[in-house]
């Protein structure tokens, strides 16, 4: 029996960021290639019959492909520098549940796959639960087509790189049609297992979050020849945003707002920049997103006039609160002994199906509490504690 435990220490070596430390894998790129190639020969060695859908997604199927399916999973891609366990988790425990259901001669009552979904992160394209996404419709196809990587490739080219028909992108009904429920378990991003004393819990809610682009545009310039009355610095505004994303979320409860990844161009030492852009990840509970980020608009934009300088505020997501399944959740909770049910600030696909499907999750412990940097854990033994709870909780919904 290989456990998930194990499952995890056979990928552990695959898309090490040895720069940024951590993981980067990425859809389509060669850690998750990598990854996917890993994925299906683990799944065929079970005797899954795996397919890709038209989004990227991988499919596992245990039986033959049926409505009312009970499907489990999750992603395999980073954040760029990311943990071990955001993602992966999900589909080890998976793989190693359908292995332990199988030793133990159980035989589904019910359709079962496992997902693996395309570019949760948004690692490299920028929107986060790409591929639930489009398999949804809550991403129009000709939108996810023209998004661009760093390095200017499309996510047209990209899927056509991958093998995929960039103009059969988008809603996938037969697929989502044929889910009856889905169960994603995932490593706590967070404290609420530690500080309760408890290795899993179910997931209650997902809070409203988005990203916005933040486009400044000055004159790029000489750094020692530029008197300081003289720039249109587009740095100064974009700096300006950094701090005022914390101060103004400061002034609204359970608001988060970061700024994580900010790009000069050209970004020469020696060198004024001519444009910065930064992305803002806005996070709050309720209908409130929109008008935190319009009040950090509002800061940008007075910074930018104040040094002479444009700005342009582009949404690239926003996904509202989410509620899982109550009943579902419920369910779940009492068959695994009256596990606590959390909320998290944390986005997921099971969060993207939970509009169509009955939808549920599964945290486990990280007694970190920190994800999506090097220093998320799960110890072994909460490892395949999720993996033994995720084999009960599928042995119920499959009957
Ligand atoms: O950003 C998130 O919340 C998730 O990890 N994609
Ligand atoms: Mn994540
Ligand atoms: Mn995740």
């Amino acid at each position: 029996m290989t456990s998930a435990q194990v499952l995890l220490e056979e990928i552990a070596d695959v898309g090490r960021d040895r720069v940024r430390g951590g993981y980067s894998r990425h859809v389509f790129d060669a850690a998750e290639t990598e990854l996917r190639t890993w994925f299906r020969e683990r799944a065929s060695g079970l005797g899954l019959h795996v397919e890709d859908d038209q989004n990227g997604n991988m499919w596992a199927w245990w039986t033959e492909p049926g409505p009312g399916a009970v499907v489990t999973g999750s992603h395999l891609d980073s954040v760029p520098g990311g943990g071990a366990f955001d993602g992966p988790l999900g589909v080890v425990s998976a793989l190693s549940a359908v292995q332990a259901l199988q030793a133990k001669g159980f035989a589904p009552g019910k359709p079962l796959a496992i997902v693996v979904f395309a570019e949760e992160e948004g690692g490299r394209f920028g929107v986060p639960c790409l591929g639930s996404r489009l398999l949804t419709g809550a991403l129009e196809a000709g939108t996810a087509r023209a998004l661009r990587d760093p390095d200017g490739v499309t996510f047209a080219e990209a899927a056509a790189a991958a093998g995929l028909d960039p103009d059969r992108l988008g809603r996938d009904d037969e697929a989502l049609g044929r889910i009856g429920c889905f169960v994603e378990l995932h490593v706590e991003q967070g404290r609420g297992l530690i500080d309760l004393g408890s290795p899993i819990a179910v997931g209650s809610t997902v809070i409203a979050h988005g990203r916005w682009r933040f486009s400044f545009t000055g004159q790029g310039n000489h750094a020692g020849a530029t008197l300081l009355g003289d720039r249109r610095d587009p740095m100064l505004p974009a700096a300006e945003v950094v701090a005022a994303a914390r101060r103004i979320a400061r002034s609204v409860p359970q608001a988060r707002a970061t700024v994580g990844r900010i790009v000069p161009n050209p970004g020469g030492t020696n060198v004024i920049a001519s444009t910065v852009d930064l992305w803002l990840d806005a996070r709050v509970p309720g209908s409130g997103v929109r008008s935190l980020v319009e009040d950090i608009a509002e800061a940008a934009r007075a910074a930018a006039a104040e040094e002479g300088c444009e700005v342009r505020v582009t949404e690239e997501s926003c996904s509202g609160d989410v509620v899982f399944d109550s009943g579902l959740r419920d369910e779940l909770a009492t068959l695994l002994g009256g596990v606590p049910a959390l909320p998290t600030g944390a986005g997921h696909d099971a969060a993207i199906l939970a509009g169509h499907v009955p939808t549920a999750m599964l945290y486990v412990r990280n007694p970190t509490g920190i994800s999506h940097a090097p220093e998320e854990f799960a110890e072994p033994a909460d490892v395949d504690g999720g993996a033994a709870a995720l084999v009960t909780v599928l042995e119920q919904l499959c009957r």
